[in-house]
């Protein structure tokens, strides 16, 4: 019954505590005469506790520019959260004044830096079949080959205008149009370069596949987060150029690629 009790424990504390570290308390003591620690950088939201300790003598906390203040008293606890990315500079109103020397006098200071979220890493679970809702009838497969780190796309759609009435195809129909991209990755973006391939026919080696580069022409690919990327083409020689937001098809790999995050 303990060990039951316990593990719930556990598992609570492991559900809870990723919370927890995104705000964090820093504890300056108040000395005589002077803060320790007197320099501290700190992240936006995080709070800082000063206590000047029962058997102290009186002080404050005080911004030089006098926006806020402790009390002043033999002993306090006072804490401050600071949510905006700015420099204070603080001081003791007993023993200092604004713009003191910290290292000689009773003046402090706190840096509070933005918190940079992590870019977002493209990898292999990324590999799926992507699409924009809006427009079913085309689709993109993605391959990332991470060691390579490479990145493959296979665009499946159509022709800028519908062919004639009198176009016919043996398969398929003469609309359709594909276009493949390569190309590298680095952080959350991949740019490739646009292939044509063309000149074959249905499952057969002659004639041979002439594959041709798009002159110019560009696909671009930047994720998001794991279910999320906006593909934005530019072929010059054709004057296309767009942007898409794409999703999967399916999620099944949504798991896998936000495990390859950093944390
Ligand atoms: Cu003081």
């Amino acid at each position: 019954m303990l060990k039951l009790r316990s593990r719930s424990f556990l598992s609570f504390f492991l559900l809870t505590f990723p919370v927890a570290v995104f705000a964090a308390t820093h504890d300056v003591a108040v000395m005589d005469n002077f803060f320790s620690p007197n320099d501290l950088t700190i992240n936006v939201g995080d709070t800082v506790r000063w206590t000047n300790p029962p058997s102290g003598n009186p002080h404050d906390v005080t911004a030089d520019n006098f926006t806020w203040a402790s009390e002043t008293s033999t002993e306090f606890i006072f804490s401050k959260t600071f949510d905006t990315v700015e420099e204070i500079l603080y001081h003791c109103t007993v023993h200092s004044a604004p713009g003191g020397n910290r290292d000689l006098r009773m003046n402090g200071r706190i840096t509070v830096e933005g918190v940079s979220t992590p870019p977002f890493l493209i990898n292999d679970a990324l590999s799926d079949a992507w699409y924009f809702p809006e427009t079913t009838g085309q689709g993109f497969l993605i391959i990332v080959w991470e060691t390579r780190k490479l990145v493959f796309l296979a665009w499946y759609t159509y022709d800028t205008e519908r062919p004639p009435e009198d176009v016919s195809a043996v398969l398929g129909e003469p609309g359709h149009r594909w276009l493949t991209a390569l190309g590298p990755y680095e952080g959350d973006t991949a740019l490739m370069d646009v292939f044509l391939s063309q000149g074959m026919i249905f499952d057969s080696a002659e004639p041979p596949v002439d594959t041709q580069a798009y002159e110019g022409a560009t696909i671009e690919v930047v994720w998001t987060n794991c279910n999320e990327a906006v593909v934005t083409y530019d072929i010059p020689t054709l004057g296309l150029s767009g942007e898409i937001p794409v999703e999967r098809s399916v999620l099944d790999h949504v798991a896998a690629c936000e495990a390859a995050q950093p944390q």
